[in-house]
């Protein structure tokens, strides 16, 4: 059986960096999932905490759960879970056994802490590695890593699956932009790793100075870490010239690289050797087959210092297990449309941010900035849609192309937006991820 610490991999050009496991029959998978969920509830029954919930859930010891079924009644974690304990609370070893600590600040109180030693480390650079890999990075290729460095997960975590994949890594991390540019032509970048706001930020200031990166050596860019569109894809990738990849992770689960899509761009294959996940209904938690669109929920299957159950991740998406043409057989993500927090409710209509965006990037003279300011009016949600003119588009015709976006949205969104048109460079750019919903409905706005 495979261990969680495998040895670092050998590079293949075939399927993933280990193609035996990629390429797993998914029966095969199963078992290896039981007996890891089994070894994983084991760990959990030695934590109070969590021994107390599995019992209340009906467990009356590790050995009741049998099959990858039962996993349904196993109770949910949620990300105050691990805030109501904080700092280390939840963590299943002492501090002095770990070997790193990271944590995402979040836009209200205390920040999310999580931990790992030194074997979860080793898993994480592994399945960075075969994430970088099936975006299709190779070994040798010069990696410009434009995460944050720091207490996000982001740069840390793209930079040792890098170095794992045998690939030359230059942790630049946000921020620079005039300098992340001259670097990524003079150091022959072929994989660009940031958010897609931040790509979108690059390709404009190289434009601004005359740099056309479509002639550099970028040919893959792994961009994630927030929601973005189909249409945000194909103008990243114009404006690059590069296979645009998505990549989906969080901090509670790991970092980068649960899930990522193969060169079809065709859902995120979700790493189910470590990982296992499901789609719940966002309001009752019942489970829902697969197809439909829900919560996404992860649970760790190898993760030692902080391993967690059924968490909640209130990300929306749906599941497939189709086979895919890359030949792949794990599970694969349809793309991460948002957060269940980050939807908006106008006037009965649900609405997320990329909705909004994909109609601004297919929009003549727009250049695809945006920021969606909610106030109230009275007892009704009002929505601001504030973006910019593209360079040389001539301001008295600024007010004309707002009402025609606000139309473009009502009838392909379906809500009431007022749009504010301004001028080239005036909405702040983004450095990591981008701010697209500023909320003044408490505030008297
Ligand atoms: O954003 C980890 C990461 C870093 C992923 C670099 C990919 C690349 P957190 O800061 O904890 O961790 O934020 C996690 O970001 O629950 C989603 O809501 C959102 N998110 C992450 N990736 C995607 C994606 C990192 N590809 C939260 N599409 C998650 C949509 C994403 N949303």
């Amino acid at each position: 059986m495979m261990t969680a610490t495998a040895a670092a991999p050998r590079t293949h050009d075939g399927v993933g960096l280990h193609p035996e496991v990629e390429s797993m029959p998914r029966e095969r998978l199963a078992a290896l999932q039981t007996q890891r969920l089994r070894e994983l509830v084991e760990r959990l029954w030695q934590q109070p905490w969590h021994r107390q919930r599995l019992q209340q859930a009906g467990l009356g010891a590790p050995q009741d759960l049998r099959s990858l079924a039962d996993l349904h009644r196993l109770p949910f974690m949620v990300k105050t879970d691990l805030r109501d304990h904080y700092p280390f609370g939840l963590f299943a070893q002492p501090v002095d056994q770990l070997a790193r600590i990271h944590a995402s600040s979040g836009t209200t109180g205390k920040p999310t802490v999580v931990g790992y030693n030194t074997a979860d480390l080793n898993v994480w650079a592994d399945l960075m590695a075969r994430t970088l890999h099936c975006a299709g990075a190779r070994r040798g290729d010069v990696v410009h890593n434009a995460y944050g460095y720091g207490l996000f997960t982001g740069g840390l975590g793209m930079h040792a699956g890098a170095e794992r994949l045998g690939a030359v890594v230059v942790p630049v991390s946000g921020g620079s932009t005039e300098r992340q540019v001259s670097l990524i032509v003079d150091f022959g970048a072929r994989v660009l790793c940031a958010t897609p706001s931040y790509a979108l930020a690059i390709a404009e200031v190289a434009e601004q100075q005359g740099v056309d990166l479509r002639n550099s050596a970028l040919r893959v860019g792994l961009f994630g870490a927030e929601p973005w569109s189909e249409a945000m894809r194909r103008e990243i990738e114009s404006r690059l010239n590069l296979r645009a990849i998505d990549n989906y992770g969080l901090s509670e689960i790991m970092g980068p690289g649960v899930a990522v899509e193969c060169e079809q761009q065709d859902g995120l294959h979700g790493w189910e050797d470590h990982f296992l996940f499901e789609v719940v209904h966002p309001d009752t938690q019942a489970p829902l087959p697969e197809g439909e669109v829900g919560e996404l929920v992860i649970t760790t299957l190898t993760k030692q210092a902080l391993p967690m159950l059924r968490y909640r991740t209130r990300d929306i998406t749906r599941l497939t297990t189709a086979r895919c043409a890359c030949g792949r057989t794990h599970v694969r993500l349809l793309r991460v449309s948002g957060r269940n927090d980050d939807m908006l409710i106008v006037r009965g209509v649900n609405v997320f941010p990329t909705q909004i965006e994909a109609v601004l990037v297919g929009q003549p003279h727009v250049a695809p900035h945006y920021l969606l300011v909610l106030t109230r009016r009275g007892s009704l949600d009002h929505v601001t849609l504030e973006t910019e003119a593209e360079p040389g588009f001539a301001p008295e015709r600024y007010e004309a192309l707002g009402h025609e976006i606000g139309h473009r949205v009502k009838s392909t969104v379906g809500i009431t937006v007022d749009v504010v048109v301004r001028a080239p460079g005036e909405l702040p750019r983004s450095q990591g991820k981008a701010v697209r919903v500023r909320d003044l409905r408490g505030q008297g706005g």
